[in-house]
């Protein structure tokens, strides 16, 4: 793995109605990621964070169930500059959310630099709603779909291409609330599933295990992390929490398992909301899933 790490901090709340995950770069720089990676031996170079628009007070702007669509794409287009030059300079973009709406930033920045770009979507949603399926009109339940070139163009252009990765390349681990238009993607476009069901039934190791070897044509990998996709009573501090999901310990397992197979060549760690946490939970939990990530080991 790359030894030097670039983070880049995205306090974006608009994809979404909830207040504070726009402090949740903040939190996880709070819970000591900067330390963390240091005492891994790596270098890291904090970037500080991308500049966020204003919440609109028309949300819509005009676009029909698309809150606040201007600035989300503006804060893209910021994104997917900084990520790319991250990786031109051959450092590790490590991205800090924020809502998960920035995902359409940071993929459209990493896969600039990959032929056949892999993604792990760690998340207890799919994030493949459009304007027309969406029941919200909240962008932090579109980014996959954006990234697979389905949605609105404002969403699926950034930095000037589409589509930014293949549905052939995509694993979804942890869900379990699906909107219907989003089940109906899946179908189409086969996209590789571990909902919960097959997790408790196969086990994370196994899950992981297939997962890795699903994705290993792939020349890079980019690991998108909801910390909703946890339980919520290992990370209570998410806007949009869903009932039975995946431990923590399970979770260290899956990033010990792709520090150990070194596919994974971009992250981001988001929807880490404190002002709905318990002291600081949900980043700590963050945190120490970094440092799995990136090879933290007890012997
Ligand atoms: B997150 C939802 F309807 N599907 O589109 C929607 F259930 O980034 C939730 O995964 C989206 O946290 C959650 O609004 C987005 C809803
Ligand atoms: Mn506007
Ligand atoms: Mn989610
Ligand atoms: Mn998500």
């Amino acid at each position: 793995m790359v030894r030097e790490i670039t983070l880049i901090g995205v306090p974006m709340d608009l994809g979404q109605t909830r207040r504070g995950v726009d402090m949740g770069p903040s939190a996880i720089r709070y819970a000591g990621v900067i330390e963390r990676l240091e005492n891994l031996e790596y270098e890291v170079k904090d970037m500080g964070d991308i500049k966020i628009g204003r919440r609109d007070s028309t949300p819509s702007d005009g676009h029909d169930n698309l809150k606040n669509l201007q600035e989300v794409e503006q804060a893209s287009e910021e994104l997917a500059r900084a990520v790319s030059e991250t990786i031109n300079s051959k450092r590790f973009p490590l991205v800090l959310g924020g809502d998960h709406s920035i995902a359409i930033g940071t993929l459209a920045g990493v896969a600039k630099n990959y032929k056949n770009l892999g993604v792990i979507w760690y998340d207890a949603h799919g994030d493949l709603n459009t304007a027309d399926t969406s029941p919200s009109g909240n962008i932090h339940g579109m980014p996959l779909a954006a990234s697979l070139g389905i949605g609105h163009e404002k969403l699926t252009n950034i930095a000037g291409y589409a589509p930014k990765i293949k549905p052939e390349n995509v694993v979804i681990i942890g869900a379990r609330s699906l909107d219907e238009g989003e089940r109906e993607l899946i179908k189409e476009k086969g996209i590789k599933v571990f909902t919960m069901h097959e997790i408790d039934r196969l086990g994370m190791a196994r899950v992981m295990e297939e997962t890795i070897g699903y994705l290993a044509g792939c020349d890079g990998v980019h690991l998108s992390l909801d910390l909703d996709g946890l339980d919520p009573h290992d990370a209570p501090g998410v806007g949009t929490p869903v009932l039975g999901g995946i431990s923590y310990r399970e979770s260290h397992l899956a990033m010990e398992m792709l520090a150990e197979s070194e596919v994974i060549t971009s992250a981001e760690f988001v929807e880490v909301n404190p002002i709905l946490d318990e002291r600081n939970k949900t980043a700590t939990v963050a945190v120490a899933l970094m440092g799995s990530l990136f090879g933290e080991k007890l012997l």
